[in-house]
């Protein structure tokens, strides 16, 4: 029998994720969905930027054994989703964090024998209905979340050809670091003016804001990591031309009226800021503004 994924949240990248995993020759079911009956399947229809068109159908489970577990909700619907799921945990169960924002595992039950992979993505889409429009594929990063430098299981091999630039990383944290400093400047402006991500390049003001956060992310993180490259704001407007036509997961969250991640992109960086005493005007107004 295939390995079977369990996906918690399939939303843009959740839905990404689950068709690679299923084009790789895995068992997908989805667990929890949002709306709905949550044991009704669950379809998916994805829309690449080359034109391509891929449809998925995953049967709901909501009370079978789980050993393989894709967490792929927004960040601060973690703990709701997940607290109902880890009784069906099996002994030394996978869990893989897809997810932009930092700290959401912090403080929740699991049990001390699973493996939580971390992953974070570069890619764009947006959903309309059960429509993913895919924007960008972006490189994807996996890797342990603890400190050991593991070598990747064997399902990563398996999935790796069918994910587009899928790689393994053993420093996840400071790949981490890379992704949350630009989403916290990318996703709070562009939920913030309306606006698709490309108009941080092109708009001057936009772009001088994007400075002002950047350049706060980086005294902080140079702080924190001395190796730090203190290249946000190159890293932000690369990334904001690479999915420049996209709606930033916070922008729909904040047009949708839904709570936004906030509180662990922009957040979690006061929160490491706190104890050092250092100011983040810019990053504190911007918190408050989406609040
Ligand atoms: O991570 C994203 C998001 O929207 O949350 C990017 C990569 C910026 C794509 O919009």
């Amino acid at each position: 029998m295939s390995l079977r994924w369990h996906i918690l949240g399939a939303g843009n990248l959740g839905s990404l994720a689950g068709a690679a995993l299923q084009r790789a020759g895995f068992d997908i079911c989805h667990t929890g969905a949002r709306h709905g009956a949550a044991d009704a399947s669950l379809h998916r229809h994805l829309i690449y930027p080359d034109g391509r068109q891929e449809s998925c159908q995953w049967p709901g489970d909501t009370t079978g054994p789980i050993t393989h577990l894709l967490i792929a909700t927004k960040a601060q619907d973690t703990a709701t989703a997940l607290l109902p799921v880890l009784p069906r945990l099996r002994a030394a169960a996978t869990l893989v964090r897809l997810q932009n924002g930092l700290g959401s595992l912090d403080g929740l039950p699991l049990p001390a024998d699973c493996r939580i992979i971390e992953a974070i993505s570069n890619s764009g889409a947006w959903r309309a209905g059960d429509t993913i429009n895919v924007v960008a594929e972006n490189p994807t990063w996996m890797g342990d979340g603890g400190a050991a430098a593991l070598t990747p299981p064997d399902w990563f091999d398996a999935l790796q050809p069918h994910w587009p630039a899928l790689h393994w990383h053993v420093d996840m944290r400071r790949q981490q670091w890379l992704k949350l400093s630009v989403n916290a400047v990318i996703n709070p402006l562009t939920a913030l003016h309306d606006c698709p991500n490309g108009a941080l390049c092109d708009d001057p003001a936009l772009r001088a804001h994007a400075a002002r956060l950047a350049d706060e992310a980086d005294q902080l993180l140079a702080r924190l990591d001395p190796d730090w490259p203190n290249d946000t704001l190159v890293r932000a407007l690369h990334l904001a031309r690479a999915t420049a036509q996209n709606t930033s997961s916070m922008r729909a969250d904040y047009r949708a009226g839904r709570p936004t991640e906030i509180d662990y992109i922009n957040g979690w960086l006061l929160r490491q800021a706190a104890p050092l005493a250092l100011p983040m005007p810019a990053h504190a107004a911007i918190v408050a503004a989406l609040h």
